[in-house]
């Protein structure tokens, strides 16, 4: 078999809501040397993007989301311990301050950026969904004088505009230049991270991972 229909296959068990499948699927792909990351970001990822325009056409409903939803996660349950043993060298790089956005509960881009984080050498704290701004900004003022990089989630056009005020409290408490921030989501741009005085943002959690490293020079 082809790692194109691997992948294809890996889409379509999250797009048709195959939770066994999926899983069976994943370990398969993974017993056969298809690395992790490729199968998310060819497979998994692209399959949750078919269920987003599904239910933006109502063509599907969120039980529907929900099932994709276990489907992938069965699927990381496998993939994620394989990400994490290629954890490097940890020394001096920093700790991440990892959540989603207040209002926002969409959690598996936000645990893949996570685990991607963590294999890279950062330390994690993971603040986990649904996180007030207080909260991260209590957590930079506990953490001042440290390298930390607070790197935040949204996947939907309201939570994200919470990291305007984010940033703006940061700014309030004289925290904002002790503290690296990006955001993700599928809604975050580069113009909305310009916007907002913010520093990154990346497509994916690979992309997070290699950028976090970067600004944290
Ligand atoms: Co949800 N949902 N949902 N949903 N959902 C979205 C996000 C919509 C876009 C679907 C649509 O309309 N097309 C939409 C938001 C519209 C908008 O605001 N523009 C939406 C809506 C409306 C809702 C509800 C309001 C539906 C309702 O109740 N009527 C509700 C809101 C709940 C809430 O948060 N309060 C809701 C609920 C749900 C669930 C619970 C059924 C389920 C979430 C389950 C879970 O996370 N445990 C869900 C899901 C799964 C989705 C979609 C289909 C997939 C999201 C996903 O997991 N993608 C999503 C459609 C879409 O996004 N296209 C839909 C896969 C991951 C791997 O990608 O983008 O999260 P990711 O993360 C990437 C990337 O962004 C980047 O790296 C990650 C890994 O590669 N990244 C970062 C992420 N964070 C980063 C931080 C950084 O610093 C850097 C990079």
């Amino acid at each position: 078999m082809t790692n194109q229909k691997i992948f294809d296959d890996l889409r379509d068990a999250i797009a048709s809501q195959n939770i066994a499948g999926c899983a069976q699927l994943t370990q398969e792909a993974l017993d056969a040397g298809i690395p992790p990351l490729e199968m998310i970001t060819k497979g998994l990822s692209a399959g949750m993007k078919i269920v987003g325009e599904r239910f933006e056409a109502a063509e599907i409903f969120l039980p529907q989301i929900m099932m994709s939803a276990k489907a992938m996660e069965a699927a990381m349950k496998i993939l994620t311990p394989e990400l994490e043993k290629t954890k490097g060298e940890s020394e001096g790089t920093g700790l991440a301050v990892t959540f989603v956005a207040e209002g926002d509960i969409h959690d598996i881009g936000h645990r893949l950026v996570t685990t991607m984080l963590g294999a890279n050498g950062f330390e994690i704290l993971d603040l986990g969904v649904d996180v007030l701004n207080e909260t991260v900004v209590e957590e930079a003022a506990k953490h001042k004088g440290e390298k930390v990089v607070l790197v935040g989630s949204a996947l939907m056009t309201t939570s994200m505009l919470g990291q305007k005020d984010l940033m703006d409290r940061l700014r309030e408490e004289g925290l904002r230049d002790s503290v690296k921030c990006m955001f993700g989501g599928a809604p975050v741009s580069g113009k909305w991270i310009a916007e907002i005085g913010a520093d990154a943002t990346a497509e994916n959690a690979a992309e997070a991972a290699k950028v976090a490293l970067e600004i944290m020079q």
